[in-house]
């Protein structure tokens, strides 16, 4: 994948909240093109490898739960400077201190359960995208 990517996840929170055509549009709105999606769930077990660089963490657990309960929507998205700008527009990881207008601001409830994920890194970008869909299905 090239370094004009990045991959997101709408978290099962906002999908469970009916944020999903919200959350598109405002992705939409800010210039990136979606070159995959679909929504699907992830197992206990998926969660677990792709949130594996947080196995440590006191609140693994807790966000391997979170991930697997519901469906999601994932996608790759497209624009110049892809995981710098989408990191800007989703926000802090946790939406108290996330910027006004931000995506974690308007929908996240929680430093946990902060509605939308986006990738950190190209090389996590390219990893994270390769979770999700095959190489026939990024367009
Ligand atoms: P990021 O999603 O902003 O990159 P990371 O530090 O990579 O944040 O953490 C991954 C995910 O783990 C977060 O989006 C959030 O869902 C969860 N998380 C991070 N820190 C905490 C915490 O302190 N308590 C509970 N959940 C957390
Ligand atoms: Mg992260």
């Amino acid at each position: 994948m090239s370094s004009n990517r990045t991959f997101t996840m709408i978290k099962p929170d906002a999908v469970e909240k009916g944020h999903i055509g919200a959350i598109l549009s405002k992705i939409d709105a800010s210039g990136f093109r979606i070159v995959s999606i679909k929504m699907t769930q992830m197992s206990k077990r998926d969660a677990e490898m792709f949130y594996a660089v947080h196995q440590e963490r006191p609140f693994f657990d807790d966000l391997v739960s979170f991930m697997s309960r519901g469906p999601i929507i994932a996608a790759i998205l497209e624009k110049e400077n892809a995981v710098d700008d989408f990191r800007t527009l989703i926000g802090a990881t946790n939406p108290e201190e996330a910027a006004a207008g931000t995506l974690r601001k308007e929908f996240a409830t929680s430093v946990g359960e902060n509605a939308v994920h986006g990738s950190d890194s190209d090389e996590n970008a390219a990893l994270e995208g390769a979770f999700h869909f095959s190489a026939r299905e990024i367009y």
